[in-house]
């Protein structure tokens, strides 16, 4: 029972918080061989790993030895044109490890892919090259540097990799108030609060208020005035009695 609450829970970390990833996207040919579509560290969830299958992809450290492996098929034929194609996009997301060095695709136990990924992600020369980005290797690639990775820094700068809701500079300071862009007061002010209509309404309020104050005693002043001559005479009806 421990176990299995403990294992809930992994679930849960995992699905609350990212994690860094190695995202791969490989384009898998049937003839057995493969070539790189997409190569990159991100923040994100790791993909279900596969146990069952004829392709292996497998992760390596410096000495050869597997540090991540995972199983699955592929069916060339495509039901919906009937038909086969010569290729099929396999993209996983992996759990970095530092000692990542290779990354290996086999099927049949013959290696169809592999590519050396030591310090590609981060070798720290001051320049935003090889597969870096602002998340793998801030020291070398600032924000907003096109490196095929969104940051979404508040920093003033619009990251070129971003779409329209990755980043907040590209869109706050049009004057447009955009909710569906993640816009409002607390995010962006200068586009969300309007300063004078909020001052406008403020000093209406207040001169109404003023002017509700004014009125206040006057109409004191005439029901004062309609109730004394009813006093008077409900006194004089009174002495008469007595
Ligand atoms: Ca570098
Ligand atoms: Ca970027
Ligand atoms: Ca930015």
């Amino acid at each position: 029972m421990r176990i299995v609450l403990l294992l809930a829970f992994a679930v849960l970390l995992t699905s609350v918080f990212a994690v860094k990833v190695i995202e791969v996207d490989l384009v898998v040919f049937k003839n057995d061989s493969a070539k790189l579509a997409g190569l990159r560290v991100i923040d994100g969830e790791p993909t279900d790993r596969g146990n069952v299958g004829d392709y292996v992809l497998r992760v390596e450290d410096i000495n050869n030895k597997s540090i991540h492996e995972e199983k699955f098929n592929l069916n060339f034929f495509v039901g919906e044109l009937k038909k086969s194609v010569d290729s099929k996009v396999v993209s996983r997301r992996i759990l970095f490890s530092p000692a990542a060095n290779r990354i290996v695709l086999l099927h049949n136990n013959k290696t169809v892919f592999e590519k050396e990924i030591f310090n590609v992600f981060c070798n720290s020369d001051k320049k935003c090259n090889n597969l870096e980005n602002h998340f793998s290797c801030a020291s070398d690639c600032k924000s907003g540097t096109k490196d095929n990775y969104c940051d979404g820094v508040i920093d003033g700068i619009c990251d070129i990799d971003c779409s329209l809701i990755g980043d907040l500079d590209c869109h706050c300071g049009n004057k447009i108030c955009e909710g569906d862009l993640k816009e409002d007061r607390k995010t962006c002010a200068k586009d969300c609060v309007v300063n004078v209509s909020v001052e406008n309404v403020t000093n209406v309020t207040t001169t109404n208020v003023a002017e509700e104050e004014k009125k206040v005693p006057g109409c004191l002043g005439l029901a004062l005035l309609l109730l004394i001559p009813l006093l008077y005479n409900n006194v004089k009806k009174l002495r008469i009695q007595e």
